[in-house]
């Protein structure tokens, strides 16, 4: 009763406003920051019902609209491992999120409490991490976050500030392993695991130029910087810090240069060739790109997206695994893309004899499919992505290492391993973790950005949104390939892939936007573009 009371009492500090109609969607809710107080308090008794029913292990709550615009934000849930909140559970958030009075929001809790056997009491130690991207609405909404955790008896908020959403998935997976926990433990374990990866680097055919970073104006260039005071071997210059003017996600960071492939603001003529990343607003996603030689004073960029990012570090870890002989090739080591990565993405990590599968957009889908594999790498075209080492393997492996004489070419390759599964952030996509990776292998291999992006040659391909009074008109299979619904389009769609030389394309409800979702493929770029404007007209 007690519990009911301190409910009732702080909802009614946050009243939901009329209209609100919510989704968690792919990656949880996101909105205009005006609107989500009363969303934010509710996640916050949600997350430490989450925090009880798991034996008052930690959970992560993370205040960001990613790469939306300043005036949205938005909530991203971290389950114990530091994965996406359990999909189960979503149905429960929809409903909390809209429950339209305090009362109905009580009754809907009591409900959930009872069927899903959570105890609540005094001593009950739940606790929940907060964390917010640089977002200015973020202070308020942390504080209703904290209002909403607090109000479920014997839970804590604890409050870590300004963060990247990866850091906080981090530090929640690290706690609930019993292992150190804190921000700076973040970074020493990359600066520990990317220095151990630079002295492995057989010769010195080191790559020293400098990196250009594009920060989106947003928490990852921030971050950034305080590592680069720790890290010796890479040498990256920080733009769109945010300090200087520009505003988050405008015209810069990584989902504007991957949808667009156009230069960033702050990059320019004078950077031409020069090796490029660009986060997203709160560094979950990395993309690098060049501007090219004979751009003419033209914005285009060559990019390297998710897709090409993976087939890098796809290379890098077979290498290892040869290095290893027969066991090597018993190693599973697979590959999680969605329908949007690229066919020449597809066709190189195939030719490479790796198994691969398909998931459906988003990551809490890619990565439990990424966790069947030894090693399970998956990437979004988008550049969110990771690396999933198996306990299994990963137990193996350091009992390899043991076993092996120091400075021999399996040692190593161990050894090269077992930094790899340090340095990457193996609860969800990193955008720093990602690029030290990157900077490493480009400097193991001596490969400039020109270099790894001639591994393959993308086919052109375009995507196209279609405004529809009905997005989920659209159904698909699991893959996302197929159209099962409306009957009859999937017909009509093959009816013009065939008209095109390796002519691809697929129709998916959007999870994020009120849209139809059109991507094609093509073998040239004008026969991209007119598959994906004939498919559109068929959504339409
Ligand atoms: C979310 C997903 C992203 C996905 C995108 C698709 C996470 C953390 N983020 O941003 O992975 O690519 O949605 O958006 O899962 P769409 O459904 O509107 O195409
Ligand atoms: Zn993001």
């Amino acid at each position: 009763e007690t519990q009911i009371a301190s409910i009732l009492k702080s909802s009614s500090l946050y009243p939901i406003p009329q209209s609100l109609k919510l989704s968690y969607g792919t990656a949880g809710f996101r909105g205009d920051a005006s609107l989500l107080d009363s969303t934010v308090y509710r996640v916050g008794i949600l997350s430490s019902l989450r925090s009880l029913k798991l034996n008052s292990s930690t959970i992560g709550l993370m205040i960001t609209a990613s790469h939306n615009k300043l005036s949205d934000n938005g909530i991203k849930l971290s389950d114990p491992s530091g994965g996406m909140l359990s999909q189960d559970w979503e149905p429960f958030a929809d409903q909390i999120a809209n429950a339209s009075s305090p009362q109905k929001l009580v009754s809907l809790i009591r409900e959930f409490v009872e069927k899903e056997g959570i105890v609540i009491g005094e001593k009950s130690g739940g606790e929940v991490w907060l964390g917010r991207d640089t977002r200015p609405s973020g202070e308020r909404l942390l504080r209703a976050a904290e209002i909403g955790v607090s109000s479920v008896l014997g839970c804590v908020a604890v409050d870590f500030g300004v963060l990247t959403t990866p850091q906080l998935h981090w530090m929640v997976r690290a706690k609930n392993r019993g292992l150190r926990a804190s921000e700076s433990d973040y970074f020493e374990s990359l600066t520990a695991s990317f220095k151990c990866l630079i002295g492995l680097i057989p010769v010195s055919a080191k790559n020293s130029a400098t990196l250009l970073l594009d920060g989106a104006n947003g928490v990852g260039g921030m971050k950034m910087e305080v590592l680069r005071g720790f890290l010796s071997g890479l040498d990256v210059e920080i733009r769109n810090t945010g300090r200087d003017g520009g505003v988050l996600n405008e015209s810069v960071g990584a989902d504007f240069v991957q949808k667009e492939k156009v230069v960033p603001l702050g990059f320019g003529d004078k950077d031409v060739g020069v090796r490029c990343v660009s986060f997203d607003g709160d560094a979950d996603r990395l993309v690098y790109f060049y501007i090219p030689e004979n751009s003419c004073g033209g914005d285009k960029v060559e990019l390297l997206d998710g897709d090409k990012i993976l087939s890098l570090f796809a290379l890098f870890i077979k290498e290892q695994l040869k290095s290893l002989g027969d066991e090597g090739k018993e190693t599973r080591l697979g590959v999680v893309q969605t329908a949007y990565a690229n066919g020449a993405s597809t066709d190189y990590v195939k030719e490479m004899g790796l198994e691969v599968v398909f998931a459906k957009t988003g990551v809490k889908h890619l990565h439990e499919r990424a966790e069947e594999f030894d090693i399970g790498i998956y990437f979004e075209a988008n550049g969110h992505g990771t690396i999933l080492f198996s306990e299994s393997f990963m137990s193996w492996l350091v009992g390899k290492q043991k076993e092996l004489s120091e400075g021999s070419d399996e040692y190593n390759a161990v050894s090269r391993l077992v930094a790899v599964s340090n340095l990457i952030n193996q609860a969800v996509g990193d955008a720093i973790s990602g690029l030290l990776l990157v900077e490493v292998i480009l400097q193991h291999m001596g490969w400039s950005v020109q270099k790894w992006n001639e591994l393959y040659k993308d086919l052109p391909s375009r995507q196209v949104k279609v405004e529809v009074p009905d997005r989920t008109a659209v159904v698909t299979t699991s893959e996302e390939t197929e159209a099962l619904k409306p009957l009859g389009i999937q017909d009509a769609i093959n009816g013009e892939i065939k008209k095109y030389q390796r002519g691809r394309a697929f129709i998916r409800p959007s999870g994020t936007e009120d849209v139809v979702r059109v991507y094609a493929e093509a073998s040239t770029q004008e026969a991209a573009d007119s598959l994906a404007n004939s498919v559109a007209q068929l959504v339409k």
